[in-house]
């Protein structure tokens, strides 16, 4: 069985972050292995999260794996909540050797997350040189790429984002919220093949904290499965599409994030076709 190292926070409440790959990636027939960097009472869009930091047990977890053999197929991370945090990062990887898939999560509409500073957009510049995929957002490709973010994003311009993208990864670029007429979807560069993939799904009415961690965590599973990347971003879409569209019905608050549990069983479904 392959197993994912998934590297993000535990946000106890709002579903996102490891709350929300670990399910994910389980569900999909993946071992989850985790390193909780920081647990937060919330995430970080409801005012005033308690947040404990756990830079300081990265190192010596990753020592502790490493003293007893212990590898990973994968080195998937989300949200970080420092740039120290990039750093330790950088050293796992480098004691691990195994293939880096960021989720450069900073920002969303426009706009960066209240934690997120411009030292930290650096600092995560240079863990996506190190990576073999990333899967930034719209808002997220404009700071990686040094351009102004923009609200809407139109296949023509996320061409435009691949191409600056491409000078900081050598991977494969996937970005997510890219608008194709009256839909919504994903532009991407295959790293090994240079080819061009897109796929878009009508938009719904509502949006709801936490879709790009369930997006990320299907794509990592179905990187480390091999899949070819057309059929990994067609199945990470439909999985959140069809999650966005169970969460509608249950009319909750979006920052409370996407009721996965509903539509979990989907995935199993969606590999076998
Ligand atoms: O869903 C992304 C995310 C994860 N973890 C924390 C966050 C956010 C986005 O705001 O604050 C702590």
């Amino acid at each position: 069985m392959k197993r994912i190292l998934s590297v993000q926070d535990i946000s106890c409440v709002g579903k996102c972050s490891l709350t929300v790959a670990l399910p994910v990636i389980s569900a999909m027939g993946v071992e989850a292995a985790v390193l909780p960097t920081a647990v937060l009472s919330t995430h970080t869009a409801f005012p005033q999260p308690v947040f404990h930091d756990l830079t300081k047990e990265m190192l010596p977890m990753a020592a502790h794996w490493q003293e007893n053999g212990i590898s990973f197929d994968c080195i998937a991370t989300g949200y970080l909540g420092s740039e120290q945090q990039v750093d330790a990062v950088l050293a796992i990887c480098d004691q691990f050797q195994s293939p880096l898939f960021v989720d450069p999560v900073m920002g969303d509409g426009g706009k960066l997350y209240s934690r997120i500073t411009e030292g930290f957009v650096e600092k995560m510049k240079d863990l996506c040189r190190r990576a073999e995929v990333i899967v930034p957002n719209v808002t997220e490709a404009c700071c990686l790429a040094g351009v102004q973010p923009v609200g809407a994003c139109d296949e023509a311009f996320g061409k435009l984002l691949l191409e600056k993208l491409g000078n900081l990864c050598g991977g494969t670029v996937l970005i997510t919220g890219v608008t194709f007429g009256e839909k919504l979807g994903v532009v991407g560069k295959d790293g090994k093949t240079g080819e061009y993939v897109s796929y878009s799904r009508e938009k719904l009415p509502c949006s709801f904290h936490g879709t790009g961690d369930v997006f990320a965590a299907v794509l990592a599973a179905c990187f480390v499965q091999g899949r070819r990347w057309y059929h990994a971003v067609a199945m990470a879409t439909d999985y959140t599409w069809e999650t966005i569209r169970a969460t509608i019905e249950e009319n909750r608050d979006a920052r409370e994030g996407v009721c996965f549990e509903k539509t979990l069983c989907l995935l199993s479904e969606m590999m076998n076709k």
